[in-house]
């Protein structure tokens, strides 16, 4: 059975969403991004490869929020 795309429930539509953020320079960076993230979206899962500044985030919330959050940390994200 198909359903309406409105009846799937949030938790459902993650997206994998990834990012390019610089100035990552150490775990603590790292630490700074993943909770400035999860402020947005508790639930969000963050992997960081911190040598190539990539940011790899599910969330169900829209990447301009991500990216406005992991900003407001000091990090130039694209
Ligand atoms: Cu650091």
């Amino acid at each position: 059975m198909i359903r309406p795309i409105h009846s799937i429930p949030m938790e459902d539509m993650n997206m994998n969403q990834t990012f390019d953020v610089k100035g990552m320079t150490c775990g603590h960076c790292e630490r700074a991004v993943t909770q400035a993230v999860q402020a947005v979206d508790p639930a969000a899962e963050v992997t960081i490869d911190r040598a190539t500044g990539k940011v790899e985030v599910q969330t169900t919330q829209p990447r301009e929020q991500i990216a406005q959050a992991i900003a407001e940390e000091g990090y130039a994200v694209q």
